[in-house]
């Protein structure tokens, strides 16, 4: 009986482990681009196409990164775009990257992701567009 009692107890304090173990991955919210770490990632906005390319593969902290946006069709748009990086939920100091066109319908420019100090690692990239209706990826940094 006794034995029995220390059984529960002991399965009880691990499904209390298992809980607040997975409480800080269910607090941050999904996110919907993650496959930037093997390729482009596109959506629709205002009736375009939005693609949005970072290298190196996959995307880490504190690495220089080359942001790359494919809209189309571009007409209309201004040459020089802000690539917007913040943390969903977060305060972090503002980091935007300048994006200037290249050839065709492509915007280019570089910049780094910080590490965040509270260990979570989601970021979202938004593009800063009126016409586009300032369309957003969120993906997980990797260490
Ligand atoms: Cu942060």
């Amino acid at each position: 009986m006794v034995l029995r009692r220390q059984v529960i107890r002991a399965a009880v304090i691990m499904l209390g482990a298992l809980a607040f173990g997975t409480a800080p991955a269910a607090a941050e919210p999904a996110a919907d681009s993650n496959a930037i770490h093997a390729g482009p990632c596109t959506r629709s906005a205002a009736g375009r196409e939005v693609t949005l390319e970072i290298d190196p593969k996959p995307v880490k902290h504190m690495k220089e990164l080359t942001f790359r946006v494919t809209v189309e069709p571009c007409e209309g748009l201004a040459p020089n775009l802000l690539l917007d990086l913040s943390m969903p939920g977060m305060v972090m100091g503002r980091n935007q990257v300048r994006m200037s066109k290249r050839s065709g319908c492509t915007w280019e420019g570089k910049g780094l992701i910080v590490r965040c100090m509270s260990g979570r690692t989601l970021w979202k990239a938004t593009l800063l567009s009126p016409e586009l209706g300032n369309p957003a990826f969120t993906f997980n940094v990797r260490d």
